[in-house]
C-alpha cells in the first residue's frame, strides 16, 4: 500500500477587502487541522489567496494586476510555507500569476513535504469572455484576465506516487484526465470556484449544476484509474454565491468524502496509491486497448464540423 492522506481544504468566501494575511490566516488553521489529522498532502481552490476577481470588469486590465502574485512564495504566503514544512505536509493551492515578462496566468503549484515547489500547471481550458457582457447575470472575465497555460498537462513524482494538476474548468474536459492518464497519473488535485448561478440559464439551478460537476470528477476518476482531489471556494463573495461541494474520488469514480458547507471546511481520506493498478492494467489498460488511429480529430480540431 503507498498511503497519501490527503486533507482537501475547502475555503468560505473572500471578500474583496480581504488581505493577503487574512486569507493565509485562515489557511494556516485549516492546514494545522490537517495535520492533527495526519496529512501528507493539503489541497487548497483555485484562486486561492483572493477574491474570484474575473468577476469584476476593470476597464483598464492593469488595474487587475493587485490581485496578481509576482513571486511564489512571496512575503505574505511565506508562513504558509514554513508552517508546511514544519509540520512534513505537502501543499497544492492555486494564484493568480503574473510573470516577469509580463504575462498573466491562472496558476497551481504543488510542493513537496519540505515546502519545495516540484510542480507548476497554469490553467487550459479559460472559461467565459473578453468584454463586459451586460447580457449575463454577472461576469466571468477569465478570458481577458489571463492567457492560456503554457505548461501543458504534467505529472510529477511526489510523496511516492505521480500527481498532476489542473484548475477549474479543465475538470469538465475528458482531454485533462486523458493527458495526465497516459502518464500514469494516480492522483489529480484541482481547486475551483464554480458559480452557483449559471449567468446564461438562471433557471439550471443549484442541483444540476452540483451533478455536472461530480460527473466529470467521478468519470474523469474512472475512466484515467486515479484519485481526484477537488477543492471549492464557496459561499457568497462580494454578493455572488459559489457552490461547495469539494471531493475526494477514488480511481473506481466513487465518492469517498464531500464537504457539507460553504466556509472554511476540511475533509480528509486516507488514499491508497495502489487502488490505481487494477484499474490501470484490466479495463483501463491503455496500451492494450486504445485505438489510436481512430482519434486524430480531437488534437487536430476544436469546433464541430458536421456532415453536409
Ligand atoms: N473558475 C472556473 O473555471 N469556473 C467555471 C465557471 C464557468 S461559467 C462561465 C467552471 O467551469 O466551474
Amino acid at each position: 500500500m503507498r498511503n497519501v492522506k490527503v486533507g482537501a481544504a475547502q475555503l468560505g468566501p473572500i471578500q474583496k477587502a480581504d488581505s493577503r494575511a487574512d486569507v493565509v490566516g485562515r489557511m494556516t488553521v485549516l492546514l494545522n487541522q490537517a495535520g492533527i489529522a495526519g496529512c501528507d498532502l493539503v489541497v487548497y481552490p483555485e484562486l486561492a489567496l483572493t477574491t474570484f476577481f474575473p468577476r469584476w470588469y476593470h476597464e483598464d486590465r492593469a488595474e487587475a494586476d493587485i490581485w496578481f502574485e509576482t513571486e511564489m512564495p512571496n512575503a505574505a504566503v511565506q508562513p504558509l510555507f514554513d508552517r508546511a514544512k514544519e509540520l512534513g505536509i505537502a501543499m497544492s493551492f492555486g494564484y493568480a500569476e503574473l510573470t516577469p515578462e509580463g504575462d498573466h496566468f491562472n496558476t497551481s503549484i504543488l510542493t513537496d513535504k519540505e515546502g519545495n515547489i516540484v510542480g507548476k500547471y497554469r490553467k487550459t481550458h479559460l472559461p467565459g469572455h473578453v468584454e463586459f457582457d451586460p447580457d449575463r447575470g454577472h461576469q466571468h472575465l477569465e478570458k481577458r484576465y489571463f492567457l492560456p497555460g503554457d505548461t501543458g498537462f504534467k505529472v510529477w513524482k511526489n510523496l511516492d506516487g505521480i500527481m498532476g494538476m489542473c484548475i477549474c474548468n479543465d475538470r469538465r474536459w475528458p482531454e485533462t484526465y486523458r493527458v495526465m492518464g497516459l502518464q500514469g497519473v494516480e492522483m489529480i488535485t484541482l481547486g475551483f470556484n464554480t458559480p452557483s448561478v449559471n449567468s446564461q440559464k438562471p433557471d439550471e439551478g443549484h442541483e444540476e449544476r452540483v451533478f455536472h460537476h461530480r460527473l466529470v470528477l467521478q468519470s474523469g476518476a474512472y475512466q484515467n484509474s486515479t484519485w481526484v482531489v477537488a477543492v471549492a471556494k464557496a459561499g457568497i463573495e462580494d454578493g455572488f454565491p459559489m457552490f461547495g461541494c469539494s471531493l475526494i474520488v477514488d480511481p473506481d469514480g466513487k465518492i469517498v468524502a464531500e464537504t457539507k458547507t460553504e466556509d472554511d471546511e476540511l475533509i480528509v481520506h486516507d488514499c491508497d496509491l495502489d487502488a490505481c493498478n487494477f484499474g490501470k492494467e484490466t479495463i483501463f489498460a491503455f496500451d492494450r486497448h486504445r485505438r489510436i488511429e481512430h482519434y486524430e480529430l480531437i488534437s487536430n480540431q476544436t469546433g464541430v464540423v458536421a456532415p453536409n
